[in-house]
């Protein structure tokens, strides 16, 4: 798959170029195993990197120009030191590859002009994180043309101030965080208020389990204003109950912290972010224990939490998660920031066709367009591939 979108990208940048890239850099999409909404409450998440990738072929190019040629419109666009001067003056997919220029400049850096051909396998849409692949590819390829100091464990923030200030997207750190610092094999638990990361044995194929990912194909509806409501109403919480963040909410404080707040929603609302702190942190501790299969009920606990009290589920995403448990899934869940996307159902290895089956049929019932699915292990951060 990798060697495939690596040769798009190469054979984009010859026909758009007229010239060989002087390298490719790639970038994974990702799934979030669990802790959903808690990155941008100082909180605990732990995604796994997918083998489907984004990869950018670059040169160096004199001045301070950067042409992009992308493969999913089959154009190139060109700006300059004018356009990343401030935010917004870049737009469309393009803007991603324009606020990390942007970021980096921001940040002190000499960055080099440019020219990139991106293709990428990490479909749009589906809450597998196009966006941050895109930009921690290009990041990637930035940082070695232009020989700059920016270690892999500050990376991310960088890629999230392009995606935050410069695309307009409040996202947290968990999305670049992912696609730059996860290795293979393993999740990556990762402290948001730190950025301190372990990387947790997730060896699915050891304990005879697949990770199956179901796209929902639901039509994401207001995710963004609805994103950015959630995360109104966890600083709200948080305001009230004077702390930081809701991390600073024990599980064991929840019931008392309730009690202080003036209305259900932001009750809800925080009682999904401190649950879900809790079961990242269960989670893990099964996975060191290398119990993997006993984590299936905390994933499943997670989406209630997201479908009851967080509210960011839709018809067809809880149909699968039904449809994959009712077939024998050990867990299932929403991935990602809802409104649409993926769930991630825990399986049997030997069950995995089986309960598609089951959610395609599940799906067909309601009559909802046809699920797509996938199973997916494990992969690597970005890298430069030669
Ligand atoms: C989206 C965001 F980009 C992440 O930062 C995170 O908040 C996620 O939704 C929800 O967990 O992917």
């Amino acid at each position: 798959m990798t060697d495939d979108v690596a040769a798009r990208a190469t054979a984009g940048f010859r026909s758009a170029y007229g010239a060989e890239p002087a390298g490719r850099w790639a970038a994974p999409g990702r799934a979030n195993l669990i802790g959903e909404h808690t990155d941008y409450n100082d909180g605990f998440v732990l995604p796994f990197a997918l083998s489907l990738r984004t990869v950018a072929a670059a040169a160096t190019q004199p001045g301070e120009t950067w042409t992009v040629w992308s493969e999913l419109t089959g154009e190139t666009v060109s700006f300059g030191a004018a356009e990343v001067a401030a935010p917004g003056r870049v737009t469309g997919w393009a803007a991603y590859v324009a606020g990390v220029v942007w970021a980096l400049r921001e940040a002190g850096h000499a960055v080099p002009g440019a020219r990139l051909a991106i293709a990428s396998d990490v479909p749009l849409g589906s809450g597998l994180s196009s966006s941050a692949a895109l930009e921690s590819a290009v990041l990637a390829a930035l940082v070695d043309l232009g020989g700059l100091d920016l270690p892999a464990e500050r990376r991310p923030r960088l890629a999230q101030r392009a995606e935050n200030a410069y695309v307009g997207a409040p996202t947290g750190i968990m999305d670049q965080s992912a696609a730059i610092r996860c290795r293979a094999g393993h999740a990556l638990f990762l402290d948001c208020r730190d950025e301190s990361v372990e990387h947790i044995p997730f060896d699915l194929d050891a304990a005879g389990l697949a990770m199956l990912v179901v796209d929902s194909r639901a039509p994401h509806r207001h995710a963004d204003g609805e994103y950015a409501a959630r995360r109104k109403s966890c600083e709200h919480g948080a305001e009230q109950l004077g702390v930081p963040a809701l991390r600073d909410v024990d599980v064991a404080g929840l019931d008392d912290a309730l009690v202080r707040l003036d209305d259900d929603e932001t009750r809800r609302r925080v009682r999904h972010v401190v649950t879900e702190d809790q079961r990242v942190l269960d989670t893990v501790a099964l996975l060191r224990a290398g119990r993997i299969r006993e984590i299936g009920p905390l994933l499943t606990a997670s989406h209630a939490s997201m479908r009851d009290d967080f509210e960011i589920t839709v018809p067809e995403i809880d149909t699968a998660v039904e449809a994959a448990l009712a077939a024998g899934a050990l867990g299932a869940r929403m991935t990602g920031g809802g409104f649409g996307g993926c769930v991630l159902a825990l399986v049997d290895a030997t069950a995995a066709e089986t309960v598609a089956a089951a959610v395609t049929a599940a799906y067909a019932e309601r009559g909802f367009t046809t699920p797509g699915h996938v199973t997916v292990l494990p992969g690597p951060g970005a890298t430069r591939l030669d």
